[in-house]
């Protein structure tokens, strides 16, 4: 069992710049991860399992929805305070993270911003208590960065939608209580569902073999001539941008959860370089190490800056699709790049399970790929800044 030493790092004393009330979620979720997480993580990583007691904890400690108002069973809270609870759950685990934001971002949201108001106070307040868990089906085996493609289908029968298709790489699948799930109509117009397990002709096979985000199920959604009622679809969005729409809460989860993943490969590789001695001195004494320390802090300290100030401006509602498009693929990359660079400083220490970073490594593999990968998300920046369209 691994003791979890963590302690944060705030170079440019970004912390001045949160309220108490936004300290106080940080410490109470970082006391959650260290208490929760941390002692099994790297076993439940091992086992490829998903920790399902952590469903109850992260409804605790208000991580499901805490955006969404109180009248729905969120905490009301804002978009600061929901990015740091990311940064703290990612800083555990990617996987925990992908978990509390295909909740909060990718359920939660399309049914609060999209969804009736019987649809809002049937699932809202369950989901937020982690009673129901749901998932969020959106990619498909051919239709990956563009969605627009989707195959899967509701037809209208009269009473009911009859819904045919499938997705995958699907985030908590295998056991969510219910699927937002994104189809075209018989107009060719893209609309969520809300699929319940037990429905008929409804299954959710496991993906196995992952290397990545070994914490988190990942699962297919398997829809053959699925009776879903008509009540069960949102009523208030129609098209990709609902969807996408969801995407912009989770890419910008991500953009702060990535940096929790940073800040623990740069703990551990800074601590590891003052008590790790080669050639009678400590490695963290030579040159090249800490160039490498060095530029760590640096591009850790940028992306805090970047994802508090994307923070304000989503508070303010002026956080435009591009900007998280900026942050997500800078954080996740830097993140990525740190945690192979923490990998070098622990030498061959660096691979086993007695330090984070291997683990680290291989989640964030996952997260520059999903909600957009590295590549997109740069396509987007370059129409938003040329307005030139270079997707298709
Ligand atoms: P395009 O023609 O650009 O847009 C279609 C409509 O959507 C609007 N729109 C947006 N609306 C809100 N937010 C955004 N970010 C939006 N981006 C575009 C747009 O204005 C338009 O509206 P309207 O009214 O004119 O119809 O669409 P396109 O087909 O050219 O695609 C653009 C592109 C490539 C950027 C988009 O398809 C894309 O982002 N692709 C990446 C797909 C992706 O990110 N998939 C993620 C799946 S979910 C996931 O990975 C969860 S992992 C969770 C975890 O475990 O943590
Ligand atoms: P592709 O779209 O096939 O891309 C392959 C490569 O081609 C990439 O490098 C890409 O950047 C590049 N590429 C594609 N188009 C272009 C272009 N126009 N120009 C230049 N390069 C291009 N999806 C969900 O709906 N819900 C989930 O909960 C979910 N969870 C996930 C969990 C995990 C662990 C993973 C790995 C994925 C998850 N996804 C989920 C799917 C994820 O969003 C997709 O994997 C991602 O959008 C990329 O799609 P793809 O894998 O089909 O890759």
């Amino acid at each position: 069992m691994r003791t979890d030493n963590y302690q944060h790092h705030d170079y440019y004393l970004v912390d001045e710049l949160l309220s108490e009330e936004h300290k106080l979620i940080r410490d109470t979720v970082r006391a959650w991860v260290k208490k929760e997480v941390s002692p099994i993580i790297e076993e439940a990583c091992q086992k490829a399992t998903f920790h399902k007691p952590w469903i109850k904890g992260l409804a605790e400690i208000g991580a499901f929805g805490p955006f969404i108002p109180q009248e729905y069973g969120g905490a009301g809270l804002d978009y600061i305070a929901y990015g740091i609870m990311m940064q703290e759950l990612e800083r555990g685990d990617s996987g925990v993270r992908s978990t509390a934001s295909v909740q909060g971002s990718l359920v939660m949201y399309p049914i609060y911003a999209f969804g009736s108001e019987e649809q809002k106070r049937k699932y809202l307040p369950k989901l937020a208590k982690g009673e129901l868990m749901g998932c969020f089906g959106l990619t498909e085996p051919d239709y990956g960065s563009n969605p627009a493609g989707m195959i899967t289908r509701i037809e209208d029968k009269g009473d009911y939608y009859l819904l045919n298709g499938a997705k995958m790489w699907i985030s908590n699948a295998p056991f969510a209580d219910i699927a937002v799930v994104w189809a075209k109509d018989d107009n060719g117009e893209i609309r969520g569902v809300i699929v319940e397990r037990g429905m008929e002709g409804f299954t959710t096979p496991e993906t196995h073999g992952k290397w990545s985000l070994r914490a988190s199920a990942t699962g297919e959604l398997v829809f053959d001539n699925v009776k879903v009622p008509k009540e069960n679809v949102l009523p208030n969005i129609k098209g990709l941008k609902g969807p996408l729409s969801c995407l912009n809460s989770a890419r910008y989860g991500i953009a702060w959860g990535a940096i929790g993943a940073a800040l623990d490969c740069y703990d551990s590789a800074l601590r590891y370089s003052k008590e790790r001695i080669q050639f009678g001195k400590p490695i963290g004494a030579f040159q090249l190490q800490q160039k490498k320390l060095a530029e760590m802090i640096t591009e850790i300290t940028k992306a805090q800056l970047l994802a508090w100030r994307l923070g304000v401006l989503k508070n303010e509602n002026r956080a435009t699709p591009a900007q998280i498009s900026m942050a997500k693929r800078n954080n996740v990359a830097m993140a990525l790049n740190i945690a192979r660079e923490a990998r070098q400083i622990h030498g061959g220490m660096g691979i086993t399970g007695e330090y984070p970073i291997m683990r680290h490594m291989m989640n964030l593999e996952s997260v520059i790929t999903y909600e957009g990968t590295h590549d997109i998300h740069l396509l987007i920046t370059g129409l938003d800044i040329t307005g030139l369209n270079a997707f298709n």
